[in-house]
């Protein structure tokens, strides 16, 4: 047990990762959860109350701190947050021992000429770095250098003012890792990076390799619940039976990889059968009769040979689509299928879209949605001064012109740095050694670059890369911008400090990059506090930093969503784009066509495919002690294999097998089970974590990373990240 006052029972008490851990147990409702399990401590000793945001994942859902005597003992999910809903998830509730890690950085490092890292002052690593980056400005001009960084409220704001100060557009997110090209694709189809499904008030939702219930959100989770109470027939595509099974009907066991062949023939039934709404399309849609004439080939019959599901099924499900709609729709999904994995992801994204659109179900009660947002408008332009926009466009603009330019292509910042041409890269929040691409083409891209800055909680693979190591204070214990969250009811949230400093030489991200700016010249954009443009922003929707800490969370209820508005599309031709020129003149198709995955599993080859398990958060919460108990206690780690295709390699749960392909080859434990696609291999996308100083989590299970060649979707820029396949065998046979 961790010297954190938290236990282990008090922080599964309630959350919403307890309730999916349980699922193959059977049905458990919240409430029931919440009443067998309510965690009544008393506290003693001195007790202040704090709202603040998670930093487990980018959902940043709303908690309340208790803090006694200095230290925090609990944490309660805000009822009126709009992810959290009153719960957070079992990540949520562990992650907040990060504080108190002792794996913590403590002090800024620098890499010595032996190549270890050694203790230096702020100011000494702010001077170095400064003239490392006015050098390589002077030489090659500031698009030598870039920025990757995972958006959190404060972090996104300071990193992309830090860049734009020097000149440089180079400010890249995790993106092509996660959801690049889903949210690029429906803005090709949609003028829209995403929509919300109404899952609650659906009479059929189909979740495309998307789960609630392992890729958790508390509010989704309680929402497919609800779902699922009301009869809604939810359908999981998935190569792999995930959780969400707990709460839906019908699991379709695709191939990995054909997701748009399903669609393609779902919209072949219901344009051949007349089933779609016409009209709809008729007033909506640019383009529809050209993709119409293409669709005739993808039959049934067609989609059966490349998917795996029965002709008879995927006929089945569309008329069932047709019957529910408008109140039907396909999920708009997050990552698993579709949101960087495959050659063929970004069109994916589009065909479902116009799926959606045949079904006339956007913006209509149960079907997809386009819901509200507010932002902070115009701040004082004396005390914050706007920062010129720089000359250049974001570096792989121009190869993958579809990648939206608010994510760009990090993977094509990697390749230049090894060509040369990127010389100077900073990483936030960012684990993109261990998680963006092949691991080892990442290490060497990376080494050949003249300064490699990463600012961190902990020694991440990442970290372990660079010339200099900048020590974030946790989440924890800082004040960051205000975070403004879209839904049926738009919200700002804050993130407040709970804690006071328990390293008292670490330092929060806007003052590291307000300081390093300073160091590099461009201080005048940064001479304000994070508290005072905090308040600034707020001050312009109607509220104040002072009244947002005394609730955490504050709605816009003015602002809500109202059934049946007609969309405005923000396309080129503000229509539903059925056809694209954009996608031509990137070398694709007008309309979404069948585009065959880069790699196909041969023999007895298995596509390697990954997940989220409902504990943990990408590479970065498996050093939280108290979580990667429960991935022990449970034998998390195993790769799933289906149970025929063991049968005939000899295979026997539990089993240890080697993994094996042209990157790498490492070994694990195996699960053998019916609940996965026979073409498959699933792989916990949270393990093998190669930085010792991750004491809990070094060299615990694989890495899925390590196996995937590297590689950049056509067009669109994501990482393929399943465009991979193994080998696989028992250990000692
Ligand atoms: N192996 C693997 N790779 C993945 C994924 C996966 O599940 N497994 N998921 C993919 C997806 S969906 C996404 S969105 C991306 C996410 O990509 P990343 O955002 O890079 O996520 P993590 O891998 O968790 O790495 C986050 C890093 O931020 C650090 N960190 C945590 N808190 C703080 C803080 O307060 N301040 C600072 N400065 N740093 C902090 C962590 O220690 C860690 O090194 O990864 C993608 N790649
Ligand atoms: N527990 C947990 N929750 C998280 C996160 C986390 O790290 N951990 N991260 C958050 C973030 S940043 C993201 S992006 C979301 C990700 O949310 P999701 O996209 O829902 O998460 P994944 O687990 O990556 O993928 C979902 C499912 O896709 C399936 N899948 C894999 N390949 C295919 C395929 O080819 N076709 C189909 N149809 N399905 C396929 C997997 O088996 C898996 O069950 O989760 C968010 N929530
Ligand atoms: S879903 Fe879980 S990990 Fe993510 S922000 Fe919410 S509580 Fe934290
Ligand atoms: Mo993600």
């Amino acid at each position: 047990m961790s010297e954190h006052a938290i236990t282990r029972r008090s922080f599964l008490a309630g959350s919403a990762g307890a309730v999916a851990l349980t699922a193959a147990a059977g049905y458990v409702s919240f409430d029931a959860w919440e009443q067998a399990h309510a965690d009544d401590t008393v506290e003693s000793g001195e007790t202040k109350t704090v709202h603040s945001l998670c930093n487990a994942c980018s959902s940043k859902c709303g908690f309340t701190a208790y803090v006694v005597d200095g230290r925090l003992t609990k944490l309660i999910g805000d009822a009126d947050h709009p992810y959290a809903q009153g719960k957070l998830c079992a990540r949520g509730y562990g992650y907040s021992q990060i504080a108190y890690s002792k794996d913590r950085l403590t002090d800024p490092l620098k890499k010595n000429d032996e190549g270890e890292f050694e203790a230096v002052s702020w100011e000494q690593a702010y001077g170095e770095i400064a003239d490392k980056v006015k050098a390589i400005v002077a030489e090659r001009g500031p698009q030598a250098l870039a920025m990757v960084q995972d958006p959190r409220p404060s972090g996104k704001y300071y990193t992309k003012r830090f860049m734009n100060a020097l000149g440089s557009a180079n400010v890249y997110t995790h993106g092509a890792a996660c959801n690049l090209s889903k949210e690029s694709g429906f803005t090709q189809a949609i003028g829209a990076s995403s929509y919300a499904s109404d899952v609650e008030n659906s009479k059929m939702t189909m979740f495309i390799g998307r789960s609630y219930a392992d890729a958790i959100r508390p509010s989704s989770v309680r929402e497919l619940q609800r779902a699922h109470e009301r009869g809604a027939h939810i359908v999981l595509v998935d190569p792999r039976c995930n959780n969400s099974i707990t709460f839906a009907d019908e699991w379709v066991p695709i191939n990995p990889g054909t997701d748009l062949a399903l669609v393609l023939a779902m919209s072949n039934v219901l344009v051949a059968r007349g089933l779609y709404d016409k009209e709809y399309v008729a007033e909506n849609g640019a383009g529809f009769e050209e993709w119409a004439a293409v669709l005739p080939e993808y039959t049934p019959e067609w989609a059966e040979k490349v998917t795996g599901i029965p002709a008879a099924t995927i006929a089945r499900l569309a008329v069932e689509f047709a019957e529910a709609a408008p109140a039907a729709s396909i999920e708009p999904s997050w990552r698993g299928a579709f949101g960087c994995s495959y050659a063929n992801s970004g069109e994916t994204a589009r065909a479902i879209c116009l799926f959606n659109t045949l079904l006339g179900c956007w913006n209509q009660k149960g079907g997809a949605l386009f819901t509200s947002g507010v932002s902070a408008g115009d701040v004082d332009k004396e005390k914050f001064p706007g920062v010129p926009k720089p000359e250049g466009k974001i570096a792989g603009s121009e190869e993958y012109p579809l990648a939206l330019s608010s994510m760009g292509t990090n993977l094509f910042a990697a390749e230049q740095a090894k060509k040369g041409d990127v010389k100077g890269m900073f990483f936030y929040q960012s684990n993109m050694a261990a998680g963006y691409s092949n691991t080892a083409y990442l290490a060497d891209a990376l080494s050949n670059l003249d300064l490699m800055v990463v600012v961190d909680v902990q020694m991440s693979e990442t970290a372990m890369l660079a010339d200099y190591v900048l020590p974030d204070t946790s989440y924890l214990e800082r004040l960051e911008l205000p975070e403004f969250i879209g839904g049926m009811v738009p919200a700002v949230a804050l993130r407040d400090q709970v804690l006071e400093k328990v390293h008292p030489n670490t330092r929060p991200v806007d003052q590291i990059f307000s300081e390093l700016a300073e160091a590099c010249g461009v201080g005048e954009y940064f001479r304000f506090g994070v508290d005072e443009l905090a308040d600034a922003q707020l001050k312009t929707v109607g509220l104040s930093l002072d009244t947002l800490k005394r609730t955490g969370t504050a709605s816009f209820p003015d602002k809500e969503f109202s059934y049946g508005k007609a969309p405005k599309w923000k396309t080129p031709t503000e229509k539903v784009q059925f056809a694209s020129d954009a996608c031509e003149q990137a070398g694709l198709s007008r309309c979404p066509v069948w585009v065959e995955p880069a790699v196909m599993p041969m023999g007895d080859e298995l596509r390697l495919i990954g997940g989220k398990q409902a504990i943990h958060s990408h590479t970065q919460t498996a050093n939280v002690e108290d979580l990667m108990q429960i991935t022990k206690d449970y034998d998390l780690t195993r790769v799933w294999l289906n149970a025929d295709v063991a049968a005939r390699m000899g295979i026997a749960d539990g089993d240890e097998v080697e993994v094996t392909n042209n990157e790498h080859t490492g070994r694990v434990r195996c699960k053998v089970t019916q609940r996965i696609n026979p073409t498959a291999l699933y792989m916990p996308s949270h393990y093998g974590c190669s930085s010792p100083d991750q004491h809990t989590a070094y060299d615990v299970g694989l890495r899925q990373m390590d196996y995937v060649p590297f590689r950049m979707e056509p067009g669109y820029g994501a990482a393929c990240t399943q465009e991979t396949v193994v080998n696989i065998k028992k250990v000692g046979a």
